[in-house]
C-alpha cells in the first residue's frame, strides 16, 4: 500500500490541528505510523487519498451500520439541506424522530437530542444528580462515556475509593464525586454503596463495554446492578452510545431484558451526522428544563439536517431483520479468524456481542479493564498494520471494538479471513 498523499496531508494537518486530528484516537498513536486520510466511502469500503480501498471495520466508530453513503440517508440529507440547515426553532422533524425512537426503545417516554455522545452522557449524569439530589456517581474502569470532566477519572490509589483525574484540567473537586468500580465485579459496586451510603446518584456503564475492546456483561451482572440501584435509590444509566440501535432495535435493554432508568445514545441514532440523545420515563425527564429545574441546552440540538439523517436511519432499522444478518456475519468472521489464528498458533481470545467484536492477543479471558490490559500490544500493532496493508481497516487500538456494517458481503468477510491467515503467519 502507498500512503504518500495521506502522509503529506497528515504533516500539513499537524501544523494547524493539535496532533493533526480532531479526535485523538484517529492519530494512530496507539499503533504507530501515520493515519490514512479518507477521500470517500461507499458501502463497506473506504477509499483513501492514495486511491487505496479498505474494507472498513470501524464504520465511523459505529454509526455506519448500513454502510457508507447509504442512499436513504444521503437523499434525506440532500432534500433537507435545500430547505435550510438550522433554524434554532422547534421543527416537526424532531417530534417525528423522537416518537420513532421512543417506539423502538423499551422503558422510555421522552428523549432529548444533543450533538454528541459526550453531551448525552454528561447531561444524563446531571439529570440523575438533579433527580436524586445526590452528588456521587459510580463508573467502571475502562468504560468511556465521552470527555466530560466527571468521566475522565482513573482508579484512585488503593487507599481511596474515589477516583483521581486522568487528565490535566479535571479538578480534584470533580474527581471526588466519581467512584471507580471494576466491570463485571458486583462486589466492587456493593462496597462503594456501603462506603458512600445515600450519596450515590447513579451508576453509569456501557451495558456491553466497547472501550476496552468488546466486553460482554457477565451473566446476571446487569440484573444485580438493577437490584443495587433499586435498593439504594440510585439511578441506573445505560450508556448505549455504541450499543443503541446496534445490538437490537431496542439496544442492550432489549437484548438483556434489563431496564435502565436513563439511556444515552449517539453514533447510529444520527446516521453519521452529529447526534446524541438521552431518554427516560416521564417522571425523570420532566425534571429537565424548560419543564423542570435541571438545565441543559444546545444551539444545534435537534438540528434539522442531523434529524433528517437520523430519522432516515432509524426508519431503516425499524424492520429489525438487519440484526440477525449482522449477528450471522459477525459470527462468520469470528469463526474464520479464530481458525486462522489458531492454525498459526497465535495466542489470542476473541470477544463478540452482536455486530461488536474485538481480538485480544492474550491467553486469559478478557472480562474487565485489567485483563484487557494484559493483551500483547506489540502483537496487536503488528496485526493492525498487517491487516491495513492487506486492505482491511481495523480500529487503531487494542482498547476499541470493531463495528460491522450489514453492507459487508460474505466475499468481503472471506477476503478479511484470508488476510487474517496471511498476517497471522507474520505474528
Ligand atoms: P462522542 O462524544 O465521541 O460522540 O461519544 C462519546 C462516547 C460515549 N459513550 C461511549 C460508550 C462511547 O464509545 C463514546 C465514544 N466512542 C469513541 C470510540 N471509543 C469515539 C471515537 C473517538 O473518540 O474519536
Amino acid at each position: 500500500m502507498i500512503y504518500k498523499r495521506s502522509s503529506a496531508l497528515f504533516a500539513a494537518a499537524q501544523k494547524v490541528l493539535p496532533g493533526g486530528v480532531n479526535s485523538p484516537v484517529r492519530a494512530f498513536n496507539a499503533v504507530g505510523g501515520n493515519p490514512i486520510f479518507v477521500e470517500r466511502a461507499e458501502g463497506p469500503y473506504l477509499y483513501d487519498e492514495d486511491g487505496n480501498r479498505f474494507i472498513d471495520y470501524i464504520n465511523s466508530w459505529g454509526p455506519m451500520i448500513l454502510g457508507h453513503a447509504y442512499a436513504p440517508v444521503v437523499n434525506a440529507v440532500k432534500e433537507r439541506a435545500e430547505k435550510g440547515t438550522s433554524f434554532g426553532t422547534p421543527t416537526a422533524l424532531e417530534t417525528e424522530i423522537a416518537n420513532l425512537a421512543v417506539s423502538m426503545v423499551p422503558n422510555i417516554d421522552k428523549i432529548r437530542f444533543v450533538n454528541s455522545g459526550t453531551e448525552a452522557c454528561m447531561s444524563a449524569v446531571r439529570l440523575a444528580r438533579g433527580y436524586t439530589q445526590k452528588d456521587k456517581i459510580i463508573k467502571f474502569a475502562g468504560c468511556y462515556h465521552g470527555h466530560s470532566d466527571s468521566f475522565l477519572i482513573q482508579a484512585g490509589s488503593g487507599a481511596v475509593t474515589f477516583g483521581t483525574p486522568n487528565s490535566p484540567g479535571v479538578t480534584k473537586g470533580t474527581a471526588k464525586d466519581t467512584l471507580l468500580a471494576t466491570y463485571n465485579d458486583i462486589d466492587s459496586v456493593q462496597n462503594l454503596f456501603d462506603e458512600n451510603e445515600d450519596e450515590i446518584a447513579c451508576i453509569i456503564l456501557e451495558p456491553v463495554a466497547g472501550n476496552m475492546g468488546c466486553i460482554p456483561p457477565s451473566a446476571g451482572f446487569l440484573e444485580q446492578l438493577r437490584e443495587l440501584c433499586d435498593n439504594h435509590k440510585a439511578l441506573l444509566v445505560f450508556d448505549e452510545v455504541m450499543t443503541g440501535f446496534r445490538l437490537a432495535k431496542g439496544g442492550a435493554q432489549e437484548l438483556y431484558g434489563v431496564n435502565a432508568d436513563i439511556v444515552t445514545f449517539g453514533k447510529v441514532i444520527g446516521g453519521g451526522l452529529p447526534v446524541g440523545a438521552f431518554a427516560a420515563r416521564n417522571e425523570i425527564m420532566d425534571h429537565l428544563a424548560p419543564e423542570g429545574p435541571v438545565y441543559q441546552a444546545g444551539t444545534l440540538s435537534g438540528n434539522p439536517l442531523a434529524m433528517a439523517a437520523g430519522l432516515a436511519m432509524l426508519k431503516e432499522l425499524e424492520n429489525d431483520e438487519v440484526y440477525a444478518s449482522l449477528k450471522k456475519k459477525t459470527a462468520y468472521l469470528h469463526e474464520g479468524m479464530e481458525e486462522k489464528l489458531k492454525a498459526a498458533k497465535v495466542t489470542h481470545t476473541i470477544n463478540r456481542v452482536g455486530s461488536m467484536i474485538s481480538v485480544h492477543f492474550s491467553e486469559t479471558p478478557v472480562t474487565d479493564f485489567e485483563s484487557a490490559a494484559l493483551g500483547n500490544n506489540e502483537t496487536f500493532k503488528k496485526f493492525f498494520h498487517g491487516m491495513l496493508n492487506e486492505g482491511i481497516y481495523l480500529a487503531p487500538s487494542a482498547f476499541e471494538t470493531w463495528f460491522l456494517t450489514d453492507a459487508l458481503s460474505y466475499d468481503d468477510l472471506d477476503e478479511t479471513i484470508a488476510a487474517c491467515e496471511r498476517v497471522a503467519k507474520t505474528l
